[in-house]
C-alpha cells in the first residue's frame, strides 16, 4: 500500500521525486531489531566521567555490560524498578552503569547473552563528531550558494535560490514599495525541509548560535566543521551565523523600519533539488512579532560582534544595533500586527499572536546592548510564563540573556533572572529524576525533539550559572534520549547511531538520490497534532512513540534551523566539557 501511494506522490511530483529507504540498522551483533529495541540506549556513546544510564523494555534480575573486544562481562548490575510511562504505553527500568569508565566499545546484555543492545562507546570526545555535523547541516541549508564537493561531500549541490529579485507582495505595499516592487534578500538559511525563509524562526535559531558563542567562546575558537570561510580568522559558528543574519538585515524595510514576515513562494514547492525551484518569491506582510524577534536577535548579534578583534564585524554590530533600535520602534508604533498567509500564500505561517514575551525579550536584548536598564524591568520578567523557549516564546531567551550579564549596571535584574533560571531549571531536573524514561519531557509538541534539546540548553545555562554539576546527569539523560534512548528506539540525529533515521521530510534529502539523507539534522520528533501528513500510515496514538520514518511524515520527521540549533548548542557544550 505504502509504494503505490509513495508512486502516486511521484507521479504527482512529476520529475521531483522522492524515494524512502528503510532505517538503517547497524547492530555489530546476531540480535534481531526487534530485541534491540528492548534495551535503548545512546547510541553514539557516552564520555567516561558521565552518567550512564540505559532503560530495558524487559524485566530482569540483573544486566551484564559486555566488552565488546574480549567478549567479556566487565560490569554486573541490578535494574531499577519497572515503572509505566503514560506518554509512551509501556514499562521501563533503568540499568546505571555510571560505574564503567574504561574507554571502550561495549554492549548491555541479559539473560545470558540472549538479548543485548546495540554496540555503544565509552571515550572522551565522543560528540565531537556529531557536534560538528549538527553545525554544519546550516551550511548544508544555506540558500543561495552551491554547495562543493570540498565542503559538502556527497551531498553537494548547485546553488538555490539566490533570491536576488524578489516581489513586494500585495500584504507588504506601503508607499515607497509598492506591490510588484523588486528588491533582494540573498544568503540564509532554508528554514527547514522547505526552500522559504521566515524572520520568526530564523531569530530564534541565530539567537541560539550567538548564545553558543556568549557562552561556551573558546570552544567556539577551536570548533571547525570545513566549511568555505574555516580559514579567515573568525569561529565557524559565528561565519555560519552571519550567513543568516545578512540575509536579516535585507528583510528590514529601511523606510519605516519594519520587517518583513517571510521571503517565500506562494506555496510549498514540490520534492526538487533547491536549483530547480524557480517560482517566484515574496516578501510577505510586515509584522509585530518579525519586527521584535528581529529587534532581539540583532541586539544580541551587536553584543557577540562587539567583542569581536576584527573591526569589520565591530562595524557590523553597530549596523545591527542601529537596525535593531529601529525595528523595536516598528514594533511599538505597531503593536498589534498579527501575521496571517494573505489568501494566495500557503507556506509556513509562524503566527504568533501573542507578543508579550517577544516585547520582553527584544526590550532586554536592546537594553543589554545599550547599557539602558530602564528598558526592562522586574516586574516585567515575573510576569513572563516560565516555559521552554520556541518560536513562539521567547520570555525565557530574554530572562536567559539577563541571567548571563555581567553588565554591574544589570545586577538586580540578573540576580532575579538566576533566581528564575535556577528554579525552572531545577524543577526540569526534578521531572527527569522522577519520570520512566529519565527525561524532562511531559508534552509532546510538534517538533518535540527541539523541546528535549531546549530544556537541556537551560539546565547547561544553569550549570553555567551556578557552577551546581547536579545538572549534568539530567543533561546527560536528554542527549540520551534524542540519541535513542526513548519510546520509539531511533537516533534522531541524521547519520549517526544504530537505528539512524533516513526519510527526513527535508527536499534536498528527497531529491537528491543519495540513500542517506543530509547528516546531522535532529528529526521533529513524535507527537500526535496531526495524523494528516500520511493518511496511509498508522502511526502510534501514543505520543511518545507517535513517529513515521517516512518523508510524507513533515509534522514528525521534517527538519528545522530552529530544532538544530539548540541540538548545536548542547552537543557542543558537551563536548567542551569534560564534567
Ligand atoms: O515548527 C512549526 C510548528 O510549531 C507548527 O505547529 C507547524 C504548523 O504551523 O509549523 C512548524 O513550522 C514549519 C513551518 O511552518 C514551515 N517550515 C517547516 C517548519 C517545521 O515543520
Amino acid at each position: 500500500m505504502k509504494t503505490f501511494i509513495t508512486s502516486i506522490f511521484i507521479a504527482i511530483t512529476s520529475f521531483c521525486n522522492y524515494a524512502n529507504s528503510s532505517a538503517k540498522e547497524i547492530s555489530g551483533n546476531s540480535t534481531t531489531p526487534d530485541q534491540l529495541d528492548r534495551i535503548l540506549i545512546n547510541q553514539v556513546g557516552y564520555q567516561p566521567n558521565s552518567a550512564k544510564i540505559a532503560l530495558l523494555r524487559v524485566k530482569t534480575e540483573k544486566f551484564d555490560i559486555v566488552d565488546e573486544t574480549s567478549g567479556k562481562v566487565v560490569f554486573t548490575g541490578k535494574p531499577g524498578p519497572f515503572k509505566y510511562w503514560e506518554l509512551s504505553g509501556d514499562s521501563v527500568c533503568t540499568a546505571d552503569f555510571s560505574k564503567i569508565t574504561t574507554p571502550g566499545k561495549y554492549k548491555i546484555c541479559l539473560n545470558n547473552k540472549s538479548i543485548c543492545s546495540y554496540i555503544f562507546e565509552i571515550r572522551q570526545g565522543v560528540y565531537h563528531d556529531i557536534a560538528k555535523a549538527s553545525l554544519k547541516a546550516f551550511y548544508l541549508n544555506r540558500s543561495g550558494m552551491e554547495i562543493t564537493k570540498e565542503y559538502g561531500g556527497k551531498w553537494a549541490r548547485p546553488a538555490g535560490h539566490p533570491d536576488t529579485l524578489v516581489y513586494i507582495h500585495a500584504s507588504a505595499a506601503s508607499d515607497k514599495r509598492p506591490e510588484g516592487f523588486k528588491l533582494s534578500g540573498p544568503g540564509g538559511w532554508y528554514d527547514a525541509g522547505d526552500y522559504n525563509k521566515y524572520i520568526v524562526n530564523s531569530g530564534i535559531s541565530t539567537y541560539t548560535l550567538l548564545l553558543f558563542c556568549q557562552v561556551y567562546p573558546d570552544y567556539c575558537k577551536t570548533f571547525k566543521v570545513n566549511i568555505p570561510e574555516t580559514s579567515n580568522n573568525i569561529p565557524d559558528v559565528l561565519d555560519e551565523l552571519l550567513y543568516n543574519l545578512r540575509w536579516m538585515l535585507t528583510m528590514q524595510d529601511p523606510n519605516d523600519g519594519g520587517v518583513y514576515h517571510k521571503l517565500t513562494n506562494k506555496k510549498f514547492s514540490d520534492f526538487c533539488m533547491p536549483d530547480k525551484a524557480t517560482d517566484p518569491r515574496y516578501m510577505v506582510s510586515k509584522s509585530t512579532a518579525a519586527s521584535l524577534d528581529f529587534a532581539a536577535t540583532m541586539a544580541m548579534a551587536s553584543r557577540v560582534l562587539a567583542k569581536s578583534e576584527l573591526p569589520v564585524l565591530n562595524t557590523l554590530g553597530k549596523t545591527c544595533l542601529a537596525a535593531a533600535k529601529k525595528a523595536y520602534r516598528w514594533a511599538k508604533a505597531n503593536p498589534e500586527i498579527y501575521f496571517k498567509n494573505p489568501s494566495d500564500v500557503s507556506t509556513g505561517a509562524y503566527d504568533d499572536m501573542e507578543v508579550k514575551d517577544e516585547v520582553f525579550w527584544a526590550s532586554s536584548e536592546l537594553a543589554l546592548a545599550e547599557n539602558n536598564f530602564e528598558l526592562v524591568s522586574k516586574k516585567e520578567m515575573n510576569a513572563q510564563k516560565i516555559m521552554v523557549q520556541s518560536w513562539d516564546y521567547s520570555g525565557i531567551s530574554g530572562i536567559i540573556s539577563l541571567s548571563l550579564s555581567e553588565n554591574p549596571k544589570a545586577a538586580e535584574l540578573q540576580a532575579e533572572a538566576r533566581k528564575i533560571i535556577i528554579a525552572f531549571a531545577d524543577q526540569l531536573v526534578g521531572k527527569s529524576e522522577e519520570s520512566p524514561y529519565k527525561v524532562s519531557l511531559n508534552f509532546f509538541k510538534w517538533g518535540s525533539n527541539s523541546d528535549v534539546a531546549n530544556i537541556a540548553l537551560i539546565k547547561l545555562v544553569a550549570f553555567k550559572i551556578s557552577h551546581d554539576k547536579k545538572y549534568m546527569a539530567s543533561i546527560q539523560g536528554d542527549v540520551d534520549y534524542l540519541l535513542g534512548r526513548n519510546a520509539t528506539g531511533y537516533c534522531f540525529v541524521t547519520g549517526f547511531g544504530s537505528k539512524q533515521v533516513m526519510n527526513i521530510h527535508h527536499r534536498p534529502s528527497g531529491a537528491d538520490g543519495v540513500t542517506e539523507p543530509y547528516p546531522g539534522f535532529l528529526s521533529g520528533g513524535p507527537n500526535t497534532i496531526t495524523f494528516a501528513d500520511c493518511p496511509d500510515i498508522n502511526r502510534s496514538k501514543l505520543p511518545a512513540r507517535s513517529f513515521v520514518d517516512d518523508v510524507c511524515s513533515y509534522s514528525t520527521n521534517e527538519v528545522a534551523i530552529n530544532w538544530n540549533a539548540p541540538l548545536v548548542f548542547v552537543l557542543g557544550a558537551m563536548d567542551s566539557l569534560t564534567h
